[in-house]
């Protein structure tokens, strides 16, 4: 575990991607690699930025090696379920592209038998609201990972009531810089920590 997390620190993609296979291989679970290895690894690279030891290049790189290891981990996450449970529709919010935490709350949603629109990252609040009228879901997952962008998620709350379908659905919202707090404040139904609280949420939902 130790190997892969600084793979992709280092940003070695090929390597990544080879050493979740060999995990796998060894028994070692999905889950496991993903909350022992791949986010401590941004964990890491997050901090190496902070203290100015890391650069953007750097942290692309190593992003890159983390989503090479999940593409390894995507099918055995999700596990063919039938959509059975629903829609659901996701994205990033405006003006923010990332999206890695955004793809696992996706990932979790397909594994818990939601039908996923993923409308990916730099999404603006017009767009949420146009996939929400289309597609009609139950819930809908924004994600926010700057300090600078989380308060597109009330522009997006804000747009849903002015066109009306603020009642059709729940909005569940989260990214690192997100709180309980924040959430209450903006209007959000749910404030989740993690992708498997995201799914275990949606769930609940009727
Ligand atoms: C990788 C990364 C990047 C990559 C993103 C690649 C990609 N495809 O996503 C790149 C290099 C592009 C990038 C760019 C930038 N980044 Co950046 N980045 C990161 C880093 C290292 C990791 C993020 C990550 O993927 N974490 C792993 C995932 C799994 O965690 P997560 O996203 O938090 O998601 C989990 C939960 O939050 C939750 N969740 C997430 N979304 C949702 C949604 C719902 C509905 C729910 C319920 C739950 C949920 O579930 C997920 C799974 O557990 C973080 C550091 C960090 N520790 O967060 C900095 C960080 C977020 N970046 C930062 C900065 C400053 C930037 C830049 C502004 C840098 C620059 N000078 O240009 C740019 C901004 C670009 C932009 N416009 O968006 C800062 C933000 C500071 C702040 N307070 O705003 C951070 C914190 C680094 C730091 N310590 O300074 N970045």
């Amino acid at each position: 575990m130790e190997q892969l997390k600084t793979l992709v620190v280092e940003g070695d993609a090929k390597g990544s991607e080879t050493r979740v296979q060999e995990l796998l291989d060894q028994g070692v679970t999905a889950t496991d690699i993903m909350q022992k290895a791949l986010i401590p690894a941004m964990d890491k690279v997050g901090e190496l930025f902070q203290s100015g030891e890391y650069y953007l290049p750097e942290m692309l790189v190593a992003a890159k090696a983390m989503q090479q290891g999940l593409k390894v981990l995507k099918p055995i996450l999700a596990q063919g379920k039938a959509h059975s449970a629903g829609k659901a529709v996701i994205g990033t919010v405006k003006g923010d592209l990332h999206d890695i935490g955004k793809n696992l709350v996706g990932i979790s949603l397909e594994g818990a038998g939601f039908e996923v629109i993923d409308l990916g990252a730099d999404v603006a609040a017009e767009k949420f609201v146009v996939a929400v009228r289309e597609h009609e879901p139950k819930v809908l997952g924004l994600s926010a990972l700057l300090t600078t962008t989380m308060l597109g998620m009330r522009e997006v709350i804000t747009a849903l009531t002015k066109a009306g379908l603020r009642q059709n659905v729940k909005v569940m919202v989260g990214g690192a810089p997100i709180t309980q707090r924040f959430a209450t404040e903006i209007g959000a139904d749910y404030y989740g920590a993690d992708s498997t609280s995201a799914k275990d949420y949606a769930r609940t939902v009727q």
